[in-house]
């Protein structure tokens, strides 16, 4: 009978998700102005690159299975939050805090969590910024709010969980532990570059203001 039971809920939950596609497409829009409007403000891109994902039918009913919540739709609504998912990875620390705030800011979106993994790393060195927000979507016959989970982070940032995620699987879980050290001192030195890449960043920016300055002071003289 769970049998039975479980493949109902699997055809369900594929219905289920079409919602969080269109929330994704949504807030997908809203990253993109951002980005757009920013570039033509501070004469770059402050995204490198954006992604999303869906969570598959399967890995919900794991993560049921693993958090052991009910069989049941509003059971998952409720408690899983990043059945939509996205992933942006910006050029300096400073853009990541900018794009959050540009995006908590919007009246249309509702902050449910933050988790600011920069400021406070996790013990194996994990950095980024996650945000919980829930987005309205528009149906033919109702409305309904949708959770998104966004993800931010720094190039140097998404290449360590990258390299992390496949050693997490490679040891089934179970990292050795001078492989443990070398990736958290890994993790302190992408943040000890990406520091360094933001101050280059910025010495340029006012090197660039001063020349933009003597150019005008000329024409002006
Ligand atoms: P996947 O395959 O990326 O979806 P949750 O388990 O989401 O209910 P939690 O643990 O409080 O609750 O969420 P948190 O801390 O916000 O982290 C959720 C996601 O962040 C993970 O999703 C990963 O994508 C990423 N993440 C968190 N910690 C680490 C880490 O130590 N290393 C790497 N590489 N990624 C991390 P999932 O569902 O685990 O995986």
């Amino acid at each position: 009978e769970n049998l039975t039971q479980l493949k109902e809920l699997k055809t369900e939950l594929t219905r289920f998700t079409a919602v969080y596609k269109f929330a994704l497409d949504e807030v997908n829009t809203k990253i993109n102005i951002l980005n757009e409007e920013f570039s033509y403000i501070h004469d770059y891109n402050p995204i490198e690159h954006c992604s999303s994902r869906l969570k598959s039918p399967e890995s919900i009913l794991k993560k049921i299975f693993k958090k052991n919540i009910d069989f049941s739709l509003d059971a998952i609504k409720e408690n899983i939050k990043d059945i939509a998912g996205i992933r942006i990875t910006c050029s300096f620390k400073s853009d990541i805090y900018a794009i959050s705030d540009m995006i908590e800011k919007q009246k249309d979106i509702e902050l449910i969590d933050r988790k600011d993994y920069i400021k406070n790393p996790k013990p194996n060195g994990y950095q980024s910024l996650h945000l919980i927000v829930k987005v309205p979507v528009f149906l033919s016959d109702r409305e309904e709010s949708v959770c998104v989970e966004i993800q931010i982070r720094t190039i140097a940032m998404d290449f360590w969980a990258s390299l992390e995620h496949k050693i997490y699987y490679k040891y089934d879980k179970a990292i050795p532990n001078r492989l443990a050290n070398e990736l958290k001192a890994a993790a302190d030195s992408a943040s000890a570059l990406d520091d360094k890449m933001e101050k280059i960043h910025n010495e340029v920016k006012e090197l660039k203001n001063e020349s933009l300055n003597e150019q005008l002071d000329e024409v002006l003289d």
